[in-house]
């Protein structure tokens, strides 16, 4: 190769570049992880899309994942944040276009695509340490993309792009819902997300006082809740559609101190469940079966209703996870 006068030396690293955070993908392709220069990261399983670790800068990590969970792809993930689309819980007898789905539907036992990362920096804070960074990445899910039978199960034409956006103390989750046929659909959207306590029965949850709410456990569901604090000491199954929608945080609280701020954006219910004891004895994939005294199941999601989304009309729904100091 002929050299050429003057040519630039090649740039080891771009001098003055504040450390980035990296993306990496596991061997076999099925996971990616995201990892900020501070220590936090993220794991994402390409089945489902669905978060299985969620770490602070210390390691610790924030979601519970059964120890029996499969990661295989053949089965629902048992912990992180499985996402429910089109149908929360058991579907509606027929006839209703959900009729034939799985419990939760098809989004979180599909294989979506990683779309790919981005990375942005908060403004510094005058005279304190660095931008806060942040790494955001996206996948996607589209009729192509759903198994044959999935396809003929629920014959719409639609797109998912879901986004996760890691920080140093949150993780944003967020789902945009596009309708690409020539007519409407109705859907639901839930982030089931598995929170991980050191003890339930340390925990108390606020935000969700004076607020009706759906006892699956109960007969009639409908019900008020009180003013105090949410606590669990028993299986729990509750919808809550809080007063002021999804402008009411959510904290979970262990021995009174927030360990969780769970802030919403048009998904105007929010789930709690806990198995407790029997139910969790009663699934193969929960594991260990005392787990459930160090999960909680705080659920953001638009499940009140369906969602009628009319050709070409999008919805997206997201939950910020904040990490109080
Ligand atoms: O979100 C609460 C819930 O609907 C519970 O009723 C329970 O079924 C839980 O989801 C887990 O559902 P799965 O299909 O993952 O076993």
């Amino acid at each position: 190769m002929v050299g050429r006068a003057n040519k630039p030396s090649a740039l080891a690293a771009t001098p003055g570049l504040a450390p980035q955070p990296t993306v990496t993908f596991s061997p076999d392709n099925s996971r990616v992880t995201a990892e900020l220069p501070t220590g936090e990261s993220v794991e994402v399983l390409l089945y489902g899309a669905t978060v299985i670790s969620w770490k602070d800068s210390k390691g610790d990590e924030k979601l519970w994942l059964s120890s029996a969970a499969k990661l295989d792809g053949t089965k629902a993930v048992r912990g992180g944040i499985p996402l429910v689309f089109p149908v929360f819980g058991p579907p509606p007898p027929a006839p209703h276009p959900t009729s034939t789905l799985p419990q939760h539907g098809f989004a979180r036992t599909s294989v979506w695509e990683f779309l790919g990362k981005s990375t942005s920096e908060s403004t510094p804070a005058t005279g304190e340490g660095a931008a806060d960074l942040s790494v955001k990445l996206d996948f996607g899910l589209s009729t192509a993309s759903l198994s044959a039978e999935a396809q003929s199960l629920w014959p719409y034409k639609f797109n998912l792009i879901y986004s996760l956006t890691l920080s140093p103390s949150t993780l944003t989750t967020s789902l945009v819902v596009t309708n690409d046929d020539d007519k409407p659909f109705d859907s639901q959207v839930l982030l089931h997300t598995y929170l991980r306590v050191n003890d339930i029965t340390s925990v108390s949850i606020s935000g969700l006082s004076n607020s009706p709410y759906l006892d699956k456990l109960l007969s009639p569901q409908a019900q008020t809740s009180g003013t105090s604090d949410l606590t669990i000491t028993a299986e729990t199954d509750r919808v809550y559609s809080t007063p002021n929608g999804a402008s009411d945080a959510v904290t979970v609280l262990e021995n009174g101190k927030p360990r969780f701020v769970v802030t919403r954006d048009n998904l105007a219910q929010v789930v709690v469940w806990n198995p407790w004891t029997e139910k969790a004895s009663g699934m193969g994939d929960f594991e260990p079966k005392d787990g459930y005294k160090n999960m909680l199941c705080v659920e953001p999601g638009a499940v009140g209703t369906w969602q009628t989304l009319e050709p070409g009309d999008a919805f997206e729904g997201a939950q910020t996870i904040s990490i109080p100091n």
